[in-house]
């Protein structure tokens, strides 16, 4: 077979879902033609290869490049004098009161330029890349004017061409409520809908719509007007939903098919049955859970028992989980979620790959998709989930290289 590159001596956690838990190759060879998996799998069964580079990794263990399928990685300025405040006993509300929380990053947003943008971004996107990311989904949604989502989504996808990592955009203009529109929730509905998704659907700058599904943000029948918008512009949708509290939004979200429904904490039974019937993956956010303090964890083991998909990711965002790290997602979702390392390791590759409608791309090793790996120095899968603050990436390898 021919081919561009061969790793060999490779431990795999494939993840591929005919095989049983992690999908684990003791003896395995993953080989590589023009950036997609030619052969993933026992060395005893691999075919002669004609490879361009052979190289030899000792052992280590191979596992899908990892995917952070929920980041709000576009923002300028910072909230740490915000944080210093609330550890002074300050609360969320006050600050919001005082002109600072989401409204502070929006008009640090809306100051900068996409090209500052780029450059605040690319420090939070290089963490997550040192960590074996391969895949980001970035939202907007600290612009919140036409003009403002437009640079910040332009800013997200201008990222892909200064690093070697696949973006995903989405659309968040429902996240807040802009000052301008103080008193006018509906009319700021209005623009989402009528001006800004028809906009950004026109310039191919979004693959799909999200909204903030809260008393704090949107109510229901608000997100059904973005998600009605959003089909209009065959946009597929996401929410974030049941994170503070509980208004069916997750139900609401599986009503429209959503890829994924995200945070869950105060997701009840109707919730885990609707998802589990449209196959809307359980997007959840130990970083956010953690950096708030909340008690109530997600229903795991009602997500599980219904067999509802679960992704991880890091929301990274400056309010609430200023988080660049992958690895310690995954220890904080065994350790805070009870999840196993199992479902921690699939929710940051398969699973993710499923959030954002991409598995039959990636998320797996498996021939003919797109051959994004992370190459790990560890013993055994188990020390990724295990260890907190400390980075085992031997390699990152995206689209082949
Ligand atoms: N949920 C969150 O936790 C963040 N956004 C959202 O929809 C908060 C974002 C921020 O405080 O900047
Ligand atoms: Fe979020």
């Amino acid at each position: 077979m021919r081919c561009d590159r061969v790793w060999i001596n490779a431990r795999l956690a494939t993840l591929a879902p005919g095989r049983e838990g992690l999908g684990v190759i003791e003896d395995g060879v993953v080989a590589s033609l023009d950036g997609r998996i030619a052969y993933a799998g026992p060395a005893a069964d691999a075919p002669a290869f004609e490879a361009a580079e052979t190289v030899d990794i000792d052992g280590r263990w191979i596992t899908p490049g990892l995917i952070d399928p929920h980041t709000h990685l576009v923002f300028a300025g910072d909230r740490a004098h915000e944080f210093e405040l609330r550890l002074a006993g300050a609360s969320y509300e006050e600050i919001a009161r005082a002109g600072g929380g989401i409204v502070s990053t929006m008009r640090a947003t809306r100051a900068a330029s996409e090209a500052e943008l780029v450059q605040a971004a690319l420090p939070r996107l290089d963490a997550l890349l040192a960590e074996g990311v391969t895949t980001v989904e970035i939202k907007s949604g600290y612009g919140l004017s036409l003009d403002d989502e437009l640079k910040s989504l332009r800013a997200a996808r201008a990222l892909a061409d200064i690093r070697r990592v696949a973006v995903t955009t989405t659309f968040l203009g429902a996240h807040a409520l802009p000052p301008e529109y103080r008193d006018d929730k509906d009319g700021y509905v209005d623009l989402v809908c009528q001006t800004m998704i028809p906009a950004v659907a026109a310039r191919g700058l979004a693959d799909a719509v999200d909204g903030f599904c809260e008393g704090i943000g949107f109510s229901p029948d608000q997100i059904r007007r973005v998600f009605d918008a959003a089909k209009a512009h065959g946009l597929p949708v996401k929410l974030h939903a049941e994170q503070l509290s509980n208004l069916s939004g997750a139900a609401l979200a599986a009503e429209y098919n959503a890829l994924s429904a995200d945070h869950l904490e105060y997701l009840d039974e109707a919730g885990v049955a609707a998802m589990a019937a449209s196959g809307t993956v359980a997007t959840l956010l130990p970083g956010a859970y953690y950096f708030t303090r909340e008690h109530k964890a997600p229903p795991i083991a009602a997500l599980r028992a219904a067999g509802v998909p679960m992704a991880l990711a890091t929301d990274c965002n400056p309010g609430t989980s200023p988080l660049t790290s992958p690895l310690l997602v995954m220890n904080m979702a065994a350790t805070l979620f009870r999840m196993t390392v199992e479902e921690c390791l699939a929710g940051v590759t398969r699973e993710a790959a499923r959030a954002l409608g991409l598995l039959s791309d990636r998320g797996t090793l498996e021939a003919g998709k797109a051959c994004d790996l992370a190459i790990w120095d560890v013993e055994r899968p188990a020390e990724l989930v295990y260890r907190m603050g400390f980075n085992p990436l031997h390699a990152r390898v995206w689209r082949g290289l």
